[in-house]
């Protein structure tokens, strides 16, 4: 029989990445609830909450919902834009320190990554959680800020654990534990489960990763497709996913998940909006320049949609991300359909060191 082959991974997330810097900079609202997002306008602003500190999540201000709303549950909060050009600084300094703990390193997002640790470690848990903390140290010396890190046998595992314990906290879970660690959570943790399948489940009796794990898998697959396969599958702890190193920046994106799903057209151009004007701040602070918007369009039944347009010119201007986001995304606004998410992709990137060179 083949041996089984043994993987560590970390998976390292940063605590209230955004209003954690925000913090950062301006101690004397430590403490304090804050929020960074759209302006507020003493509830009347449009947009979204981008982040909130733990001191905000208390009152039900998170990530994804109204600023209005957030105006209204929190008053006294302390409001602020978003500042990517700064986070995308503080990001990429985080991430050369991350990286060079791993022997494979795969950054996902702003303020996460995936480590395989495997080598390193030679496969020894107690060495992966000495790394781990060595990676929080460091981190906080040289940024004065927190992470959350699980450690586990694949990435599904390793994310879970992140999330498991915050702020500030580390979880390992060995490959012999990762079912069990898994059992009496939400299915809601896994990565294929939205509100809708949360529901789908809910009514077929299941609520926990245990449940799923226990459920028949051929009834997962009759009712959910592929996806049954993966929940199933995942509800094991299964994931045999590579890290993915990136050499180069390929793209640039971002999506929204509705909180509920909606076929209101000036709602869904209020939210690409706010998502183009996120992806502008990111690619000027990023320095590049960009020639393709791609936008994603899922609607409740999960049929999922790209469609692209490139411009015959690299461009960073807000007025082309928006103008042609919002072409592409007519042909799907439908009084009939309603959406569940939304997502604008940028690529075809040149970075302007790039560029200046080319036209030099
Ligand atoms: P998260 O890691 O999801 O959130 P967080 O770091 O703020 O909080 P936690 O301690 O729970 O990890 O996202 C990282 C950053 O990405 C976050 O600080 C702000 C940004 N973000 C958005 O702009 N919109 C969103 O909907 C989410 C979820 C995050
Ligand atoms: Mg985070």
């Amino acid at each position: 029989m083949p041996k089984k082959r043994v993987r560590i991974i970390l998976h390292v997330d940063m605590d209230h990445f955004f209003t954690a810097v925000e913090e950062r900079e301006q101690p004397e609202i430590k403490g304090k609830a804050v929020v960074v997002g759209a302006d507020p306008k003493e509830g009347t602003g449009r947009g979204v909450v981008s982040t909130s500190n733990y001191e905000a999540r208390k009152y039900g201000v998170k990530s994804g919902i109204p600023i209005g709303r957030a105006w209204r549950l929190c008053p006294q909060a302390i409001f602020l834009p978003v500042n990517y050009k700064l986070y995308k600084k503080v990001s990429t300094q985080i991430m050369t320190i991350i990286r060079s703990y791993a022997d494979k390193f795969e950054d996902w997002g702003f303020d996460e990554a995936f480590l395989d640790v495997t080598q390193r470690t030679k496969g020894d848990y107690k060495k992966a959680e000495k790394l781990a903390q060595q990676i929080k140290k460091d981190i906080y010396k040289k940024e004065s800020l927190t992470c959350s890190i699980g450690v586990g046998p694949n990435k599904l595992v390793a994310k879970i654990g992140s999330d498991f314990k915050k702020p500030d906290g580390l979880t390992v879970v060995r490959p012999e534990e990762a079912k069990a660690f898994l059992a009496p959570l939400n299915v809601r943790r896994l990565l294929w489960v939205g509100k809708k399948i949360e529901g789908r489940l809910n009514n077929m009796g299941i609520k926990t990763i245990g449940d799923l794990a226990n459920y028949d898998a051929s009834v997962l697959v009759e009712k959910f497709g592929v996806t049954g396969t993966q929940l199933y599958l995942s509800a094991q702890g299964i994931d045999n996913s590579e890290i993915q190193e990136q050499w180069e920046r390929k793209s640039i994106n971002r999506e929204i998940t509705f909180e509920a799903d909606t076929s209101d057209p000036e709602l869904i151009i209020d939210t690409l909006d706010a998502i183009t004007e996120d992806l502008h701040q990111e690619l000027v602070a990023s320095n590049f320049t960009f020639k393709t918007t791609t936008i994603k369009i899922r609607y409740e039944n999960f049929e999922t949609h790209t469609h692209g347009n490139t411009f015959r010119f690299f461009t960073d201007r807000l007025k082309d991300i928006q103008k042609s986001s919002r072409e592409l995304i007519q042909n799907y606004l439908r009084p009939d359909r309603k959406i569940r998410l939304i997502g604008v992709k940028l690529s075809n990137l040149l970075s302007t060191e790039k560029q200046k060179r080319l036209t030099d």
